[in-house]
This record gives structure tokens, sequence and C-alpha cells, in this order.
């Protein structure tokens, strides 16, 4: 994808993003939206450091410019207006976007001090979107007016339903994952590396600096894959006798993320023979998954069905013994998958609008539980664990006797195995566009 095309999308997607932002505005009763861009955070309360910064999501949502203390003035009827501080710091300035291109389609106007901003405001009912410490006050003469709740949820639904150039810049943000993928796939197999080393291997491949990816990248060597978001990585090259990586990382564009999970195995011996069988099953579930969505299905029944193909997979290698309905039921596939399915993806790894219904109590870490809808882009990442805890938890329950607690043993050094892909609903006959496996077709194995 070339940044021109991207650009052409980009405008198209301002104007669609103007017309909808015109009917909530009309629909909550505001005349105008000002929204922040997010303010630079300090460490601790007794620092002078700062975390990079994090530009709010319904600023990047209209701008893929990651500058603090700025605004942006949403006025339905009028060229939307972007508020720029003047730098005043001799110490650092904000990282120079991919494009200018979008300085286009706004007014600029640069100011000295934010209140020399809010005369070019206009009148009416100003509502603001921000954080509320500092500058939303800032902006806002009024901090009634800041976040409003039935302003804030109809933005959020806005989120829910991709522009064709949201799901341009989340394909291009797998295109780019799947170079530090194939990148970790490939020194993995090839040589010993530690985890800190995969994971600054990662971040090389892909171009990014550590606060840049969408989330902390998960680096998983052997059991620490049982840990579902290992972060903590080890610095030995062999943490324990089996040889298995689990790496969950994406990459961003302009501002939208993918959220890519990959498992490899290699090695010889029955135990990696084992673990490749229950990846492999586990891969062409997960495809089969890929192929159930449906316009219209509740995204919960699709998970329900995920409980039913993983107890099949748990049967396949040996696992538990049994029907399908039993395993499902007793919870005995909870205890090896405990995660939600997946959750909507955007300018938020777990993005907005998608989980406005309480899951089923059985479900209660699910984090999409909408109708499934034409323009959502979602992830599909069943997986399967071996917890300690859970484990132990399922072992003192009368389901513990389904299972063979033998073969767990074989392959708890494994940790676990998650594969995941980015989908975008279509619909038509295709239904979904996978936008992971257009790039990296293999979910794990030996690869
Ligand atoms: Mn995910």
């Amino acid at each position: 994808m070339n940044a021109r095309h991207l650009d052409r999308l980009y405008f198209d997607h301002v104007a669609d993003l103007a017309q909808r932002y015109a009917v909530v505005l009309d629909g909550v009763g505001w005349d105008a939206v000002v929204i922040d861009s997010g303010s630079l955070i300090k460490r601790s309360e007794f620092d002078d450091q700062y975390w990079p910064l994090r530009p709010l999501p319904h600023w990047q949502h209209w701008v893929p410019l990651v500058e603090a203390d700025a605004a942006i003035v949403v006025r339905p009827g009028r060229k939307p207006t972007l508020v720029r501080i003047r730098a005043a710091s001799f110490w650092e300035k904000p990282s120079a976007p991919e494009s200018q291109a979008f300085l286009e389609a706004f007014d600029v106007l640069s100011v000295d001090d934010p209140s020399d901003a809010k005369q070019h405001f206009g009148g009416g009912s100003i509502a603001f979107v921000g954080e509320l410490r500092g500058r939303v006050s800032r902006w806002a003469s009024d901090e009634a007016r800041a976040n409003p709740a039935g302003l804030i949820q109809a933005l959020d639904a806005l989120r829910t339903v991709k522009t064709h150039y949201e799901v341009a810049c989340i394909a291009e943000a797998n295109r780019r994952a799947k170079l530090g993928h194939d990148a970790l796939r490939d020194a993995f197999h090839n040589a010993a590396a530690s985890e800190l080393d995969l994971h600054l291997l990662y971040l090389r491949a892909t171009a990014q600096d550590d606060p840049e990816t969408p989330y902390k990248n998960i680096v998983a060597l052997g059991s620490n894959a049982a840990t579902l978001h290992h972060i903590a990585y080890g610095r030995q090259a062999r943490p324990g006798a089996a040889a298995s990586l689990l790496v969950d990382a994406g990459a961003t564009c302009r501002g939208y993320g993918s959220d890519i999970t990959r498992t490899w195995v290699k090695g010889s011996g029955h135990a990696a023979d084992l673990f490749e069988g229950l990846v492999a099953g586990l891969d062409a579930m997960q495809k089969r998954l890929c192929a159930r969505v449906r316009v219209g299905q509740p995204y919960e029944d699709l998970h329900d069905e995920s409980h039913r193909q993983v107890a099949t997979v748990l049967r396949d290698v040996g696992l538990v013994r049994g029907s399908v309905e039993e395993a499902v039921t007793t919870g005995a596939t909870r205890a090896f998958y405990p995660h939600g399915l997946g959750h909507s993806l955007g300018l938020q790894t777990h993005d907005v609008g998608c989980a406005l219904r309480k899951p089923r109590e059985t479900n209660g870490l699910l984090r999409n539980t909408s109708d499934i809808t034409v323009g959502q882009v979602f992830t599909i990442e069943p997986g399967i664990y071996f917890i300690e805890s859970l484990l132990d938890g399922l072992r003192a329950t009368p389901a513990g006797a389904i299972v063979d607690w033998k073969t767990v043993e074989v392959l708890a050094p494994f940790g676990g195995v998650r594969i995941e892909d980015d989908v975008h609903v279509v619909g038509g006959e295709a239904v979904v566009r996978n936008l992971t496996r257009e790039q990296l077709p293999i979910g794990g194995g030996r690869g």
C-alpha cells in the first residue's frame, strides 16, 4: 500500500467522518465538539520523566499525528480546525507523521496559548472530549461539558464500522507485523535466542521503537507461554527443555494497529511431535472459525463454537476423554482456554463499541458481544494453555477425571498455543477478508 493511495483514502475518510459527526452532534444536542490530542503524563508524581505520548483515539480518528496539547474543532457545515500550540519547548519535538497530507483536510490555527484559540471555537453549545487532567480545563470554560456520556457512546459506535482508509491502515499494519513474525520464526528455528533478543529483533524487523508498537510485544519461550501476557522477557536462550515460541505482536500504521499471534515448535521426539499436533489442530480450527463468521450472528455464538472446537482438539491429541459436550459443560475447556475468542480492533488494540452487552457469566472475559456487522474488524484468537493454577483447580473437580494428566505433564513445558488473525467483515459470499492470513498463511507449527 503506497502512501499516496492511503492519503487519497484518508480524504474520503475525513469527509465520511464529518458527515457522521454531524448526525451524532445533532442527535445528542451539541453544536460543536473540541477534541483534545492528549498530554504528556509523568511517570510518577515524584519524577520529572514522562511516558511517551499516546494520543487520544478520538483525536487519531481524525488525524494521524502524535502531538501533545493540540485540539480539533468539529462544527458541522464548517471545515474542521486543527489547533496547534507553537512549540515553546527546546527540549523535545514531536515525531514527524508518515504523511503531511492531513493538513489539507483542516483549517490550521497556530496559537501561543490555548486561551488564544477559544475565540475561534464559535458560539452555541460546545462539548469537549479529552482527559480530565490539565488540558481539558484549559480548552473548556466549563468542565461539565467535558466527555458527555451520550456523545462518547455515539462516537464509540462510529468506530465499530471501519472506513476503507481504516481497513487499509490495519492491512498495512498487518504487512509490517509480518516482517517481525517472519524474522522471529526464522531466528527461533536457526539459533538459540533469548526472549529479549527476539523482542529486540521484532522491533528492528518492523522498524518500530518499543512505545510505537500497538501493545507491548508478548514473546514467550517454552512454559512462559502459559502466562497469557508474558512481557517480562527472559535473557536466557534456553529457559527450559521444551522448544516452543509464542509471539503475540503487532505494528501500527497512522495510529491503527494489527494484533497477531503465532506459535512455533522445534526439536524432535515424542513431546515435540505431540505439541506440533496440538498447534496444527488449533491452527485448523482457527481457520474453520474464520470461515464460520456470518453477518448478523452474535460474536458470542462464535465464541461458544470455539469451546466445542477446542474440546475436539483436546480430544484429538489425547488431553481429554469423553464427549465434546462433556468437556465444555464441565468447564474443562475453560481451564485450558480461559480467555475470549477475540475483540474489536482499530485505533485501540481492544477497540471500543463492541462490548456493550455483558457476556453470559461463563464467558466473563469475552471482549466482543456485538452482532457481527459489515465493516467491523475483529480478532479471532483461540488458544490452549497449560496454566498451573487453572489446571490444579480443574483436577480438584469431578471434571478432572476426563483429563489425561500424563499428557498434560508431557506438554506443559511448551506453555501453550495461541493463533490470532485480524479479520474484516466484508459481507457477500466471502463474508470476511483475513488481513493476517493474506500476509502470514501459516498459524504455527514447525514452520
Ligand atoms: Mn488480541
